[in-house]
């Protein structure tokens, strides 16, 4: 490549991208660890971007109208944190950079969502970051079509590389968004043939510009280093109705000597390289130094937004008050005051009219009188709609024809779906929920963690959650899944055990500020197990005594979902022959955990005899059974310790020996 030519084509610009180059070599180095190569090849598509097209205000970074900026290939993070260092956020002054990947710093070694302010997703593993914007873009189409474009009205721009590209979940996104029509959602490729374990076409011949053409995008192809071809192609991007790939040829470290090698992706970190890059670049400055005059030039960029969002800000204010208090309410992520009101009074007709319903079923009743009171809820799922019962009458769906619809049919991409999810709450003013199979929560599992990790409450509603689905056999039977997601760290697991559990857990995921909530629901029916009405949210406290002791206390069966009644009938045994037993229904382990001492303690108390009842395996029970003042050999686990098997439902539960009588003979062996 040839540099002096570069230099001399575009001087000024030139100038701005090398602050980046310049500014990521040195914080690369003084961590001697990060990824060097992708800011440095992508510094020209990136400063262009800035330059001319992004609307985005460094001093308010949470605007609403903001365009989004999502660095995919998250690895290149010196890109983004160099960006926001030269255009002035005021999370991310010279100090970040110069403690990049150290503790406590805002710049961890891939952007994290919630470190500073003007990051707008976490990204690292690779492939979620473009798969997250296909949900900002959904959430900006829905929003433009509610609001009206003077309020909502922005574009979603992506970075990704040929690692998003080759990962599963890219072929999800690109998809979903083709289909989608999603219009202003603009993917900038990183087309530099290079990975880490060498040029890319040691493992892939995709021709990605033909692979986007086939989903129904707008492609071009530019040279990423010619500011006017980036400048043209952003602005016929931006001008096309469908979602737009522009495959920018780079090299990556560029003017480096490991330029276009795998090296070049990594650490790039010797003295006399950075310094002949440096001087290459003209920029022969110091440690972390730019020239004042181009940082000067990079706050102005910063300060280019300030009249738009000021313009949009008296746009807003021009809006009524009540329409002004439920836009601000939605992106706070508030939930309406009658929401609360709402789940009561359906927990009381349920009261009344005990139904025999599968909790999947219960789902559906609770979304039949939610989703009308918040508008914000964006339903979905899998293709598995009429299994999940995730679709309630009045969503409507989401098609390029009907942008108000806020039902999505995601194909099969739970993946995609997962992150996309992640994406919509993210961007703000939505609440998603989608559903698929709970086994199939394996193939969500990148997004899911993710939803955890960056503190996103999005809701999963996982039905056929057990060997209770039957027929389907162990392939569709989860075993594991509950433990897993358990063992994830914030996420809330709930396992309702009939519609009045299943109402309280939807209104604890639809409050949750930054918990990701499973909803753990059967495809078998179930009993209403609650038959007294409480107004009390009795789920929040993840575990409560259903029915306790009549005579002396001598069991305590401990049991989630439709193993619930299971415990019941079991106590109705027990209690026949004398042997006084409490059943405790566990919806969530989560909040019982959070509960005081005094709380847990008055629900397992020391003494009796515990038995845990669950269609799952073992792995985290003994937490209860003997942890929480339980004893090891007064303790025993009801449920399953392998695979399922094919067979009708009720047949699997005797096979598996996860019965009543099952039960209520371990307790006995147990109490003698
Ligand atoms: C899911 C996932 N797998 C593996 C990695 C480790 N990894 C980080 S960057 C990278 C190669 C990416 O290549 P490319 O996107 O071309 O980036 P470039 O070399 O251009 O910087 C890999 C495998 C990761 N971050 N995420």
């Amino acid at each position: 490549m040839d540099i002096a030519a570069l230099r001399t084509a575009h001087p000024d610009h030139w100038k701005k991208a090398t602050a980046i180059r310049t500014l990521t070599l040195d914080a690369v180095a003084a961590a001697n660890s990060g990824h060097s190569g992708m800011p440095m090849g992508m510094a020209d598509v990136a400063t262009v971007l800035f330059e001319k097209h992004l609307n985005f205000d460094p001093k308010t970074p949470d605007w609403p109208d903001r365009d989004r900026f999502i660095l995919s290939a998250g690895h290149g993070s010196m890109l983004l944190y160099s960006l926001m260092y030269l255009t002035g956020y005021e999370d991310m002054p010279l100090q970040q950079i110069k403690d990049f990947r150290q503790w406590g710093a805002r710049t961890a070694g891939h952007p994290e969502y919630g470190h500073a302010r003007g990051i707008e997703t976490t990204t690292g593993p690779l492939g979620q970051g473009i798969a997250n914007s296909v949900g900002f873009a959904i959430a900006e189409e829905i929003q433009r079509a509610t609001w009206g474009k003077k309020i909502v009205d922005h574009y979603t721009y992506v970075m990704a590389g040929d690692g998003c590209l080759m990962e599963g979940v890219s072929h999800e996104a690109i998809g979903l968004a083709g289909m989608q029509k999603l219009g202003h959602l603009i993917v900038f490729f990183d087309n530099n043939n290079i990975t880490i374990d060498g040029t890319v076409d040691m493992a892939d011949i995709t021709d990605q510009p033909q692979r986007f053409e086939a989903a129904g995008w707008h492609v071009q192809s530019i040279d990423g280093h010619d500011p006017a071809a980036i400048d043209a192609a952003i602005t016929a991007a931006k001008k096309d109705p469908r979602p737009s790939m522009i495959a920018c040829k780079t090299h990556i470290a560029l003017g480096h000597a490991a330029q276009d090698t795998s090296k070049g992706h990594g650490a790039l970190t010797d003295k006399d390289q950075l310094k002949a890059a440096k001087e290459a670049y003209g920029a022969p400055m110091g440690d972390f130094e730019v020239d004042p005059d181009v940082k000067k030039q990079w706050e102005a960029i910063g300060a280019r937004g300030e009249t738009t969002r000021k313009d949009w800000e008296a746009r807003f204010a021009s809006l009524s008050a009540t329409k002004q208090a439920e836009f601000n309410r939605t992106y706070a992520g508030e939930a309406p005051k009658k929401l609360s009101a709402t789940i009561r009074a359906l927990k009381k007709q349920v009261t009344e009219g005990l139904p025999k319903v599968a909790t999947r079923k219960s789902s559906e009743m609770v979304l039949e009188v939610i989703n009308p009171i918040m508008k914000e809820t964006i339903g979905g799922s899998a293709d598995l709609t009429g299994s999940n019962n995730t679709k309630t009458s009045d969503l409507g769906v989401f098609t390029p024809a009907s942008r108000k619809g806020r039902y999505i049919y995601y194909g099969v991409r739970e993946h995609g779906m997962a992150a996309a999810m992640n994406g919509m709450a993210l961007h703000g003013g939505t609440k998603p929920y989608g559903g698929t199979f709970m086994c199939f929560t394996d193939y969500a599992r990148g997004a899911m963690r993710l939803s955890a990790l960056m503190g996103v409450p999005v809701t999963y509603v996982m039905t056929h959650d057990s060997i209770g689905l039957g027929e389907d056999g162990p392939t569709h039977q989860p075993v594991e899944h509950l433990a897993m997601l358990r063992a994830t760290p914030n996420v809330n697991v709930i396992r309702p055990a009939d519609t009045v559990e299943t109402a309280e857990a939807w209104e604890l995921a639809l409050t949750s500020q930054k918990t990701p909530t499973v909803l753990s629901l059967t495809r078998q029916g179930l009993p209403t197990v609650r038959k007294d009405h409480k107004t009390k949210n009795l789920t929040a406290q993840g575990a409560y005594v259903l029915a306790d002791a009549e005579g002396k206390r001598q069991a305590i069966l401990l049991a989630t979902g439709s193993e619930v009644s299971v415990a019941l009938a079991a106590r109705d045994l027990l209690e026949a022959e004398g042997i006084g037993t409490r059943v405790v229904s566990m919806p969530c382990w989560e909040l019982f955990e959070e509960q005081d001492e005094s709380y847990r303690k008055r629900v397992l108390p020391a003494g009796p005899v515990r038995v845990a009842i669950e269609a799952g395996i073992r792995f985290g029970w003994d937490r209860w059974l003997f942890g929480e003042r339980g004893k090891r050999e007064k303790s025993g686990f009801i449920g399953m310790h392998g695979f399922g098997a094919s067979a009708p439902a009720e047949r699997l539960f005797e096979e598996f020996g996860i019965t009543a009588q099952d039960t209520a003979d371990k307790v006995k062996s147990l109490i003698k």
